[in-house]
């Protein structure tokens, strides 16, 4: 667990209901670093593929429409860090917010699985994958450092 990067996306429930200054932020005071970020209505097709392993689930039909509805866009990010994809899903909590432990995103601001904010990468390989989905042009992340990265990773 040196760094790695994960797939963070805000959901358009999250979007509409202004939250996310506050999920940036939850981020960057962990210490994370962002390497690349934007504002979408993703297409039906990218919706389908992000979602691929859940297709058969009778959920899969309606958690499509949210999130290609257009009523709000998804903002996609990029995140970097140490055990940022473990990290990433611990500070999101769980699946149904109605089980997501307090202080976690999801517990925070959502009582519905349906409506549940935010998407986090579940592990390294859907973490490649994801990313590779979503900002797979040449160019598309950043490779920086944060001035105060050593006070953050020693
Ligand atoms: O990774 P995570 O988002 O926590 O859950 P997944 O099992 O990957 O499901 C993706 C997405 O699907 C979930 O965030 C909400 C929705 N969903 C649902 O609407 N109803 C379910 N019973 C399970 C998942
Ligand atoms: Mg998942």
């Amino acid at each position: 667990t040196s760094s790695e990067r994960t797939f963070i996306m805000i959901k358009p429930d999250g979007v509409t209901r202004g939250l996310v200054g506050d999920i940036i932020s939850r981020f960057e005071k962990r210490g994370y670093k962002l390497v690349a970020i934007k504002s979408l209505v993703p297409s039906r097709q990218l919706a389908e593929q992000h979602y691929a392993d859940l297709s058969t689930r009778p959920f899969f039909k309606g958690l499509v429409n949210y999130i290609t509805s257009g009523k709000a866009p998804v903002v996609a990010m990029v995140w970097e860090g140490k055990d940022v994809i473990r990290q990433g899903r611990i500070m999101i909590g769980a699946t149904n917010p109605l089980d997501a432990a307090p202080g976690t995103i999801r517990n925070t601001y959502s009582i519905s699985i349906g409506r549940n904010i935010i998407h986090g990468s579940d592990s390294f390989d859907t973490a490649e994958q994801e990313i590779g989905l979503w900002f797979g042009k040449p160019g598309e992340l950043a490779s920086w450092e944060p001035a105060n990265w050593n006070w953050i990773m020693a």
